[in-house]
């Protein structure tokens, strides 16, 4: 099974919900469409970013479909269908391979702590089994489901029971273990970085993607921070950086995947609020984090146009 063989800016996209809560599926093309535009090659669907932990399974497979209508074959869209219950996971895979997604990815259960390498490849070999056809990456990130497993175990033990493992959405930020994982093997699998504020650092380790959920609003910065590094730029390279740095420290000081949420608001998609158990910003909150990101120059660097240093 060939891997996607992804590169560069990979957006985990957010879910656009309306005034009641309610997914709203006509933003989705508006909000692909500029993803686009600002440089993201690939879509991560229903991941941490949005919340697919937190959507029922219709509503993850309606927002699924639309992802890959609105993509229409542009970039690749990624399913991500962990789930508590496998069952439903394996019923959200299918799913994304009818509808013709180009691959799928799941976080383990986590409620009911995975602790071993042999239940974790099982847990996996199930919900990959439900999309034969597609390739299938495991999404490693260990602080939201509690499993910090041997990742390397995994990619040695994985493919007798995974045909169709292919990869690994990275979430750590162990980069000791992200260039292990790399280089198994000659380079066996695609390894995509999850951890935006260390792009830099996984790039110099190997990285050739990553998927991550400021890319939303960030990525030009991110676009020439890994044009800076390619020409060997490395202080052009580092400033990047340690912009994307400060603008999630300042999205940290509020609910922030509802910030982010907000930021696209600002930048006319309106994409709502985040379910329960997340937070919401009122609108002094609003008012306040708009303020901050104009403090530390957010509206100018993140803006395709912009260019100095
Ligand atoms: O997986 C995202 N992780 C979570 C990707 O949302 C938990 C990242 O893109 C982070 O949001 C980002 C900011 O900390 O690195």
């Amino acid at each position: 099974m060939n891997s996607l063989n992804l590169t560069g800016l990979v957006a985990a996209t957010y879910t656009p919900l309306d005034s009641k809560g309610d997914v709203n599926t006509p933003v989705v093309r508006p909000m692909v469409d500029h993803l686009l535009e600002s440089g993201v090659g690939g879509l991560y669907v229903c991941g941490s970013t949005g919340e697919g932990i937190s959507l029922t399974s219709d509503e993850r497979k309606s927002v699924a479909h639309t992802f890959v209508e609105a993509a229409g074959g542009r970039v690749p869209v990624i399913v991500q269908v962990g789930h508590n219950s496998l069952a439903e996971a394996r019923q959200l895979a299918e799913h994304a391979q009818q509808i013709g997604a180009d691959a799928v990815s799941a976080t383990c259960p986590s409620y009911f702590k995975v602790t071993e390498v042999v239940a974790l490849t099982e847990c996996m070999a199930e919900i990959a089994s439900a999309a034969p056809d597609l390739p299938f990456y495991y999404y490693h990130i260990p602080a939201l489901t509690g499993s910090t497993m041997d990742v390397m175990e995994f990619l040695r033990r994985g493919p007798a029971s995974i045909p169709n493992l292919v990869g690994i959405k990275y979430t750590d930020t162990k980069l000791h273990e992200f260039q292990q994982c790399l280089e198994f093997n000659g380079g066996q699998f695609d390894v995509v970085w999850g951890c935006d504020e260390m792009l830099l650092g996984a790039l110099a380790t190997g990285a050739r993607a990553a998927i991550g959920s400021t890319y939303n609003i960030a990525a030009p910065l991110y676009g020439q921070l890994i044009a800076a590094l390619a020409r060997g730029d490395l202080d052009k390279a580092r400033i990047c950086q340690s912009r994307s740095v400060a603008m999630i420290h300042t999205l940290k000081q509020f609910p922030f995947h509802a910030a982010m949420k907000s930021v696209l608001a600002m930048n006319g998609l309106d994409v709502g609020g985040c379910r329960l158990p997340q937070g919401y910003l009122t609108e002094a909150d609003r008012v306040e984090l708009k303020n901050r990101l104009q403090s530390i120059g957010f509206f100018d660097w993140s803006q395709p146009a912009h260019n100095e240093t």
